[in-house]
């Protein structure tokens, strides 16, 4: 519709709108799948997309979610951006399709559809899902629902609060939905990007303790060259480093789960454009820029799991 893409990536889409996308593409590109990985508490689907040149019990995965926080709409958009770009790029573009004959691209992308859907009809600033807590207040907070270091610093109990970490862990669909994908690709899955806004920052475990993790070394130095390919785009300057020194201490996320429980090196937590100014409201005008440039540092970072 616009620059000739199959996807309008001038706007935001609601839910069913990016549903629909996902499906289409599964109907209408060969390398795309479309699954239900789990179902949340008002009903909605979580749908991913897996886009796969031809899958083996060996093929590596590269795992995306976007949208655990219902407000920060540039994740969904970039999540679909980067579906697009690797389905119609399959082929012609060298990068991508040597990117797509080393791995198979999982791509949820919006990984809280309940909270997504209250942020259009009801509160745009809504972060958690909507699940009811008994009291007043609605919502767990998937990324604080993963059960890594669970219930710890940076995480609250009390309901009402924006990081409420849920009654168990895991007790949420949306954190369950995720850890079922990675589980199901054990021993496969080479990199798990959870993608956020705002702040520019590209972040690796620990959120849950500012200890360093054993592979803090090759964490880091895969961080610095997918900054360095982000910042070449645009400009755009991102700060990077573990979670817990570079924004704040946070328990039971994804990230930290996917390492420790799961091996994942490449566990990475990305927040997007931009640094305030609109913060979770980005103006539509800024998703293809955003898009642009976190997928150019993603490609970076692919390319030299790759080379590994
Ligand atoms: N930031 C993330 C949050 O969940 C984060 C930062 C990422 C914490 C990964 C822990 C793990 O608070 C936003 N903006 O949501
Ligand atoms: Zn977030």
């Amino acid at each position: 519709m616009h620059s000739g893409r199959a996807f309008d990536f001038e706007n935001y889409h609601t839910y069913p709108e990016i549903e629909a996308y996902v499906n289409e593409l599964a109907t209408t590109s060969s390398l795309v799948s479309s699954s239900v990985i789990g179902t949340t508490y008002e009903g909605r689907g979580i749908i991913m997309a897996t886009i796969s040149t031809g899958s083996s019990a060996t093929k590596p995965v590269m795992y995306f979610e976007c949208a655990m926080h219902a407000r920060e709409w540039a994740a969904p958009a970039t999540c679909l951006f980067m579906m697009n770009e690797l389905t119609t790029k399959y082929g012609t573009d060298a990068e991508i399709t040597a990117l797509l004959d080393y791995a198979d691209w999982l791509i949820t992308p919006v990984s809280n559809p309940d909270g997504y859907d209250y942020t259009w009809t009801t509160d745009r600033l809504w972060r958690k899902n909507r699940s009811p807590n008994g009291g007043l207040c609605y919502g767990t907070d998937p990324n604080r629902n993963f059960d890594a270091g669970f219930g710890g610093p940076g995480a609250s109990a009390n309901g009402c609060s924006d990081t409420f970490h849920g009654p168990y862990a895991f007790s949420t669909e949306e954190a369950s939905a995720m850890r079922d994908v990675i589980i199901a690709n054990k021993g496969r899955v080479v990199a798990a990007v959870s993608i956020h806004t705002y702040s520019q920052l590209w972040m690796s475990p620990y959120g849950s303790q500012s200890t360093l993790p054993a592979d803090y070394t090759e964490m880091y130095r895969v961080m610095g060259i997918s900054v360095n390919a982000l910042t070449a785009t645009y400009g755009t300057v991102f700060q990077y480093g573990n979670i817990a020194d570079t924004i704040y201490l946070a328990s039971g996320g994804s990230i930290d789960w996917t390492y420790d429980a799961e091996g994942v090196l490449y566990s990475y937590a990305l927040e997007l454009r931009d640094t305030g100014l609109y913060g979770f409201e980005l103006p539509p005008r800024l998703i293809l820029p955003t898009a642009t440039e976190t997928f150019n540092g993603l490609k970076a970072m692919a390319k030299e799991i790759a080379a590994k």
